[in-house]
């Protein structure tokens, strides 16, 4: 075995995301492409000679391929050992949680999260530290400069390595460490929720319906809510994890998720359901005939957080994304913590975690977590729910209605218009940000503009700025609405238009969310001039 240095010339196209670099997979499957990003996370990470890496994916199409050419380029590279997910499994929260466990020097993740997988749909790769988060942006933005001068890669000439089976083989000398993939994770999530309560409230015959989207999570929820919890055989459905989901769309909401769903709205339906997202990250929350919002989901959990064991002393504070509904900023302010605002996406969280000024974190897209790993996490936060659940021996109806009869309600939905020609949506969030000075103090029916800007965030622990994070539009009564290009997408642009408004009045809380926000969706449209300016009449996902 040798390790061959390969010249190689640059592509131009390797800017990572909100969430890594997300590419279709015949872009990766470009002689060098996927080496050179490697390269490039090796040389900006300057692991010490030895070092230790995490290595897993959530096994969508080419993740066994990926893994044997970063585990051959990590062996020319000087790593000493590999822990790697059996079968180059491991979802975003356990690849998290071992990084953490093991105090390994990093992680590599693969994977596109909620988009659809296959040989012409989505892969993705990202980095993530010794904390066991996503790679800051100054880590990224110096992965990016890397691999716009790229010039050569190390990769070690060998066979493959046997990953179906847990044992330890070397490669070149470097030690691949094949582990359970559901293991630690599981051991985690056991010494955070009360799992007697859950299985007692299982065994009295409470139903509940988990769908793994043929995705990542489906073994961990067998191994966590079947076998160790109790629930009864079956609950988890499209439990067999498949390289191309099964072609869907292996994101958590009320339209993709439409197998649970249609269950949890008919005529039988349990009394609790929840997805997963293709890497086990994201999550939503069904009660029967009953959808909890991920706004009002992360603002419940932090109100009900001290009936789960590892929160029992109580929340340092919360952190949300911009874009996310203020509902746990009201929260946090009853419970007198601090709230924090951040951009879109998980390495924003982390710096705050670290530095012990969060416990709870969350966005509005379908993502919360904690501080136990450094990722969002979904059976996490199925877990947390039936804790809550099993604690209150409420439903989830009531507990939400509740909670709104508490704090008021934040009327929230987000209209994704995706697939756009670029140009028309760089133009939409031009032409918005040359309107802030008409827009301010302009009265619309009952809404006046507050303020509008361009969301910039400085990081309070490492000072790091953030800036055209998205527009804001606020209002004087608090309601918002935001605009935002996607970070993750591969096809054109995608434009999410975000809407808010609060409500104090109890009789209106059953109000249906887009009848609530009719008003604030027209004055949306009106001011970006969407419509003419993209040619779409209608969004193409509402959540
Ligand atoms: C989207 C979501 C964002 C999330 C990101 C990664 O990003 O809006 O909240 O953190 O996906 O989630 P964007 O830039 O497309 O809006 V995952 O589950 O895809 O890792
Ligand atoms: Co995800």
């Amino acid at each position: 075995m040798s390790v061959r240095t390969v010249a190689t010339q640059p592509f131009s196209d390797q800017k990572p995301g909100t969430s890594g670099l997300r590419k279709k997979v015949p872009v990766f499957q470009q002689p060098h492409y996927l080496e050179n990003f490697v390269q490039s996370i090796f040389d900006s990470i300057a692991a010490p000679k030895g070092a230790t890496l995490v290595l897993g994916g959530d096994g969508r199409y080419y993740n066994r391929e990926a893994i044997q050419i970063i585990l051959k380029m990590a062996a020319a590279n000087g790593f000493g050992e590999v822990l790697v997910g059996c079968g180059g499994i491991l979802s975003t929260p356990a690849a998290s949680c071992v990084i953490r466990k093991y105090k390994t020097y990093g992680g590599i993740i693969l994977s596109a999260s909620h988009n659809p997988g296959g040989p012409k749909e989505d892969f993705g790769i990202k980095y993530n530290s010794n904390n066991g988060g996503p790679a800051t942006e100054t880590v990224t933005e110096a992965i990016f400069a890397k691999s716009k001068s790229i010039a050569s890669y190390r990769i070690l000439d060998a066979a493959d390595v046997p990953l179906d089976q847990l044992n330890e083989t070397s490669l070149g000398g470097m030690k691949v460490k094949v582990i359970d993939p559901v293991s630690d994770y599981a051991e985690l999530m056991e010494s955070l929720f009360d799992f007697d309560a859950i299985r007692t409230l299982l065994k009295g015959g409470f139903k509940i319906k988990f769908d793994a989207m043929h995705a990542v999570n489906g073994p961990y929820a067998k191994e966590i809510l079947e076998a160790r919890l109790g629930a009864v055989s079956g609950s988890v459905m499209n439990a067999v994890p498949l390289e191309d989901f099964g072609g869907g769309h292996p994101d958590p909401n009320l339209t993709y998720a439409h197998d649970l769903v249609e269950i949890m709205f008919g005529a039988d339906a349990p009394d609790f359901g929840a997805a997963s997202d293709g890497d086990g990250d994201r999550n939503m929350i069904l009660g029967k005939r009953f959808f909890v919002t991920p706004s009002d989901s992360l603002a419940l959990l932090a109100a009900n957080a001290t009936l789960a064991p590892a929160y029992k002393q109580g929340l340092a504070g919360v952190a949300r994304s911009m874009p996310t509904s203020a509902a746990v900023d009201r929260v946090a302010k009853a419970l007198n913590i601090p709230c924090f605002e951040t951009p879109t996406g998980w390495k924003f969280f982390g710096n705050l975690m670290d530095a012990g000024k969060v416990t709870l974190c969350g966005e509005e897209s379908f993502g919360t977590g904690s501080n136990h790993v450094r990722e969002k996490d979904g059976l996490w936060a199925v877990l947390f729910w039936l804790n809550i659940v099993a604690a209150r021996k409420q439903s989830v109806e009531a507990i939400v209605r509740e909670h709104w009869a508490k704090f008021g309600r934040n009327f929230y939905s987000r209209y994704d218009y995706e697939g756009l020609p670029t140009e028309a949506a760089n133009g939409v969030m031009q032409h918005l940000r040359d309107s802030f000075a008409t827009l301010t103090k302009q009265q619309f029916g009952k809404y006046t503009v507050q303020t509008c800007d361009d969301f910039s965030y400085t990081d309070p622990v490492d000072g790091s700025v953030s800036k055209g994070q998205g527009v804001r539009i606020l209002f004087s009564d608090g309601s918002r609405i935001i605009f935002r290009l996607s970070g993750t997408g591969t096809e054109g642009a995608t434009l999410r238009v975000y809407l808010e408004a609060f409500e104090a009045d109890v009789s209106r809380h059953h109000l249906d969310a887009q009848d609530a926000l009719k008003e604030l969706i027209q004055i949306a449209l009106r001011i970006s001039e969407l419509q003419t300016r993209t040619g779409r009449d209608q969004p193409t996902v509402i959540t």
